[in-house]
């Protein structure tokens, strides 16, 4: 059984309440009811949210240490954070970015990330799905990791 750590960050706490045109009805705890579904007897998965930059660094640091693979949406600060990279290229943790919304659709400041670059993938633009996705692939589990 493979660990998942599925980490999110700021406002994600706000998932369901407001905001449903873009983000969609569903809470952060029926995303985790869907992925420890969809994982079954496949991987064990641990689920979190902070307002806090440090906190996610420590999380995906404790992920690395761990050997569990990373489902990350870093939420703003996908685009703004050298912390977050930095932690997943010191961990060597195999992570997936992940975005509820297409980025790209999106405003020029949400089409950079800083931690694209050492994340294993990214997947972005299918609501809940995408966290899915992401689970699926680190689940297939062909070894790879990090190119940083
Ligand atoms: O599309 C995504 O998943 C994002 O990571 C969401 C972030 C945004 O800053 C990124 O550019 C893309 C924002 C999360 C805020 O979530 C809310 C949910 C409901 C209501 C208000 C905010």
């Amino acid at each position: 059984m493979r660990p998942i750590h599925v980490l999110n960050g700021p406002n994600l706490n706000l998932l369901g309440t407001r905001e449903p045109g873009i983000y969609g009805s569903l809470t952060l705890a029926d995303i985790a009811a869907r992925l420890t579904e969809r994982a079954g007897a496949r991987g064990t998965i641990t689920f979190r949210q902070s307002n806090h930059e440090g906190d996610l660094v420590t999380w995906i640091q404790e992920a690395g240490a761990a050997g569990a693979g990373v489902i990350l949406n870093a939420g703003a600060y996908t685009h703004t954070s050298i912390a977050l990279r930095d932690a997943i290229s010191g961990a060597k943790a195999e992570v997936i970015e992940v975005h509820l919304s297409n980025v790209h659709a999106r405003e020029p400041f949400r089409h950079r990330s800083t931690i694209a670059p050492v994340a294993r993938g990214v997947i972005a633009g299918f609501g809940p799905l995408s966290y899915e996705l992401a689970l699926e692939a680190l689940l297939h589990g062909d070894g790879g990791h990090a190119p940083a």
